[in-house]
């Protein structure tokens, strides 16, 4: 039996952002990409916002139990930006530093569309935002854009069309998802700051493979070019 080869490592590492509204499938691209990786060769670490740590999770469960109902927008937009601190300092800087790539469901774009769709000003986010991830930026962010209704009936069959089962933010009217929606689009357009290159904009209602294709075409230049 011959001796398994070690994982490839990257010379800076890469890192990859999945974002987009509930059910855009990114826990699913992020999933099939991670393993694709693998089956490269690279070394891969698949993590998630906000969670990725101990602490993150716990974070998490608190941000998304429906017994918060009453949550202010601010403690909201702290929670998310503690747990994120945690995550790259913990996990995600660490990972790069080592030469892996990782790829993370939902980053700092998710706190700029979500709580930039509450009561909250815009350049407070984007500085709150600056503070807590630095220099940590991905390389490349991938919208899986989709609309409210598509989304919607996605995330009905998981919760098998019973509402209680709906997480807190979940349970947000209709115009706050499809504000969020914008929110997001008016970022990969580069109309909320710069343009900045590394957005791509997918329609996330194609079938599953038809994006896993898109997004694997959008990586494979990344890899060619840090190996
Ligand atoms: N949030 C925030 O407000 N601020 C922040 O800074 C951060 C997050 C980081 C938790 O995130 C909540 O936190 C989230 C945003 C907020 N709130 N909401 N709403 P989350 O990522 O855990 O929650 P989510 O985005 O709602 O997860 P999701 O609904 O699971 O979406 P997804 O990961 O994009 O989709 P999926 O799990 O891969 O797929 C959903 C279903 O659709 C599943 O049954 C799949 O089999 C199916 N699917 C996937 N792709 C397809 C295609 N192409 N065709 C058909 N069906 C598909």
């Amino acid at each position: 039996m011959g001796t398994p080869t070690a994982p490839k490592r990257l010379e800076r590492g890469l890192f990859i952002t999945f974002e987009g509204p509930e059910g855009g499938g990114k826990s699913t691209q992020v999933a099939w990409l991670s393993q694709r990786l693998q089956e490269e060769g690279y070394a891969v670490v698949a993590t998630r916002e906000p969670g990725g740590t101990p602490l993150g999770e716990g974070i998490r469960n608190l941000l998304i139990d429906p017994q918060y109902e009453k949550m202010e927008p601010l403690t909201e937009l702290l929670l998310f930006e503690a747990a994120r601190v945690q995550h790259i300092q913990e996990l995600i800087e660490p990972s790069l530093r080592a030469g892996k790539i990782v790829l993370c469901d939902r980053f700092y774009d998710s706190t700029l569309a979500y709580q930039g769709a509450r009561s909250l000003s815009w350049p407070k986010i984007v500085h709150l935002n600056q503070i807590c991830v630095g220099s940590c930026q991905p390389q490349l962010t991938f919208l899986l854009d989709l609309d409210y209704e598509a989304g919607r009936q996605r995330l009905a069959q998981r919760c098998q069309d019973d509402p209680s089962q709906l997480d807190r933010i979940e349970r947000e009217q209709r115009s706050f998802f499809e504000q969020l929606r914008q929110n997001y689009l008016a970022l990969a357009r580069g109309e909320r700051g710069p343009t900045e290159s590394r957005w791509r904009l997918l329609d996330a209602s194609q079938p599953r493979q038809e994006v896993a294709r898109a997004i694997w075409r959008e990586v494979l230049p990344f890899l060619e070019s840090r190996s």
